[in-house]
């Protein structure tokens, strides 16, 4: 139980106007779908439809394709690096003076607390368009290779884990380098992007150089497949991902995949105790545990487990789960049916597979979709809790005894995004980032995120960077213009 009884906080929604239905977005304007089936995208807190929204048809993904290639040849390709800057740092603008409009947004539709949305996703959205803005004038000096120039049409596919924050890693550095796009939101978070559009009109964007077609994985695969993308940025399951990967292959597309992961979040015996704690609620309760770099495994020294296990329970007693639009609320809701689903079969299988289930037991709503903070123990390394993503807020705890078995069991796993380690001592920290087989490793923190940082995976986790200098050479050519 929580030792502190919080009065309600309630954020207001009054700031935002939500359309009960939405069009698609090409061209710069706000069009109807020709026919795909509208479907509705509910408040996952409370089950209460949001909107209707378009699925957009073969028919429409060609025609937004058709509205980028035009935006790139005419306007966007030969516009100076300076000129599309100034559009990127009037994006991030805008998105910081609607800033309390797009977190209200984003909490209604995804289930996110309002103060992650409002202290994270969108600080961290309007980021990306600065620091791009930033780029796109000196891509000649970012060591990119001989005459960098853009690719073309971009399709660009995100999940519905940071809605506007995923939006902004995808078209930011696209924009930048003069690539034009044609984005799909996930099926249950469109809101944000179709208020994005709106954006783009108000910055006075050239049409055509953003489109965004709502719609589910059909929509999602005719972008991949359509024949004049020249590149396609996802983010997303590992299973789609390799299902993206087979339907590129043996064309001129490129691509880059940001995928699923299963993170060692690694705690040693000199460790600072209770910051390791904070780090592990950070690590795997923040955005109720639906982040692909999120620290789903801790891997504790044995002699100090029992007092960890100890600390951390009588930690995630005290997270408050509960209505996300309230300002004091830890944990939101699960963003849809199908993931709650998810969640519980993992469990069920984790406990059938031997592993001790806790979970912090506070009261949950009546309505929406909730999981309670949950801590397996006891669980070995072919559990699949241990290697299987659950993009929920439930943390498998292993223990090591040497800093190379810590390596070993870190790396234990199909995927490679990202690792924590816990420790007072640099060299340590140094030599385990070595080893470890990871896209980005944090040292006595976690989940700390920055433009300027390149973010990707090995293995499973996909290839290519997002974010930093890294990041630019995804979105341009180079060499000879033969
Ligand atoms: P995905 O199906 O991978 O969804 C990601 C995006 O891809 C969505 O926009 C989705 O559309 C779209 N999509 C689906 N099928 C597609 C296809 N055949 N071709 C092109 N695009 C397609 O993820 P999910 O079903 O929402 O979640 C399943 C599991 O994936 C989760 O439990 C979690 O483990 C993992 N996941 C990982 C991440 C990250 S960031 N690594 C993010 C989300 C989910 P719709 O949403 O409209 O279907």
């Amino acid at each position: 139980m929580s030792p502190f009884e919080y009065a309600p906080a309630p954020e207001s929604r009054a700031v935002v106007d939500i359309a009960s239905s939405y069009g698609l977005f090409i061209g710069g304007e706000f069009v109807e779908a020709t026919g795909g089936t509208p479907f509705k995208t509910v408040n996952p807190a409370t089950e209460e439809v949001l909107a209707e929204v378009s699925e957009a048809t073969d028919d429409d993904v060609d025609t937004a394709v058709r509205a980028a290639r035009t935006a790139y040849t005419r306007v966007w390709s030969r516009m100076s690096g300076a000129d599309r800057g100034k559009y990127l740092f009037r994006i991030a603008r805008i998105l910081q003076e609607r800033a309390r409009e797009f977190a209200v947004l984003e909490t209604l539709d995804n289930g996110k607390p309002i103060k992650e949305a409002r202290d994270v996703d969108l600080p961290l959205a309007a980021a990306h368009f600065f620091y791009h803005a930033g780029w796109a004038d000196k891509l000649d000096h970012a060591s990119l290779g001989p005459d960098p120039r853009p690719l073309g049409v971009v399709g660009q596919v995100i999940p519905w884990n940071f809605p506007l924050l995923m939006l902004s890693w995808k078209i930011a550095p696209a924009l930048a380098c003069g690539n034009t796009v044609v984005l799909k939101p996930a099926e249950t978070t469109p809101l944000t992007a179709l208020l994005f559009a709106d954006v783009c009109r108000q910055a006075d964007l050239p049409p055509g150089v953003v489109n965004i077609v709502t719609g589910a994985g059909a929509t999602g695969q005719a972008i991949v497949d359509h024949p004049g993308i020249d590149k396609l940025a996802f983010t997303g399951s590992t299973a789609v991902g390799k299902m993206i990967a087979r339907s590129i292959a043996g064309t001129r597309k490129k691509a880059t995949l940001e995928l699923g992961g299963k993170a060692a979040n690694i705690i040693f015996d000199d460790a600072p105790i209770d910051q390791a704690v904070e780090g592990i609620v950070n690590g795997i309760f923040f955005n109720q545990g639906h982040v692909c770099c999120a620290g789903s495994r801790i891997l504790v020294q044995e002699n100090i487990a029992e007092e960890l296990d100890h600390r951390l329970k009588r930690r995630l007693a005290t997270l408050r789960v509960g209505d996300p639009m309230d300002k004091n609320t830890d944990v939101g809701a699960i963003n849809s049916r199908k993931q709650l689903e998810r969640i519980e079969e993992m469990v069920a299988v984790g406990e059938a597979e031997g592993a001790e289930r806790w979970d912090s037991g506070c009261d949950l709503p009546t309505n929406g979709f909730w999981f309670r903070p949950t801590v397996f123990s006891g669980v070995s390394q072919t559990h699949r809790i241990a290697q299987e993503e659950i993009f929920g807020p439930v943390v498998s705890v292993l223990t090591f005894r040497t800093p190379a078995e810590a390596v070993a069991k870190a790396n234990n796993t199909p995927y490679g995004l990202s690792a924590g380690i816990w420790t007072e001592k640099g060299s340590r920290i140094l030599w385990m980032a070595d080893q470890l087989r990871a896209g980005v490793v944090w040292a006595n923190t976690f989940n700390k995120f920055d433009p300027s940082s390149p973010f990707g995976g090995y293995k499973e986790s996909g290839y290519g960077r997002e974010g930093g200098r890294h990041g630019l050479e995804a979105y341009v050519t180079t060499g000879g213009r033969g």
